[in-house]
């Protein structure tokens, strides 16, 4: 089985879609392996969006990520996982996310866009380690 990192962000707990996000993971047929509400401190955020740094919108974006808990998740499926939720997820901008995806039917602005997952299977094993270094 093949696992990947994905965090409702602040704003989709604030919605309280939660329930609604997690849901679209399962019927699509991932599974949870790890899951916790957890307030992401402003050192793991920046470790997290490190290839953003320099950028204009980290500032933001390390306040939006840290302003109210978040749900984190490793998910796993048979494949490609990362893929999967990838797709699942929509586009970056919520403007041009296709229909029937969780950007695209939730979501209307860039900077809350509600759902992050690892964009590669090498990024998805440094996100777990670094949110549920536990994990086996
Ligand atoms: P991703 O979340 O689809 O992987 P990334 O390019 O990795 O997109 O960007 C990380 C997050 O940073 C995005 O989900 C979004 O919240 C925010 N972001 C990305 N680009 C911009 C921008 O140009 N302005 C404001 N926020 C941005
Ligand atoms: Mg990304």
């Amino acid at each position: 089985m093949d696992r990947t990192l994905v965090i409702v962000k602040p704003d989709g707990v604030e919605r309280r879609l939660s329930g609604e996000i997690v849901a679209r993971l399962e019927r699509k047929g991932l599974s949870l392996v790890a899951a916790e509400l957890r307030l992401i401190s402003r050192e793991v955020a920046q470790v997290h969006y490190q290839e953003h740094e320099g950028k204009p919108f980290f500032a933001s974006l390390v306040d939006f990520i840290t302003r109210s808990p978040a749900l984190i998740m490793v998910v796993e499926g048979p494949e490609n996982t990362f893929k999967v939720v990838r797709t699942l997820m929509g586009a970056t901008n919520p403007t041009d996310a296709a229909p029937g995806t969780i950007r695209g039917d939730l979501g209307i602005e860039m900077t809350e866009n509600l759902i992050h997952g690892s964009d590669s299977p090498e990024a998805a094993a440094r996100e777990i380690s670094l949110f549920f270094p536990g994990l086996s």
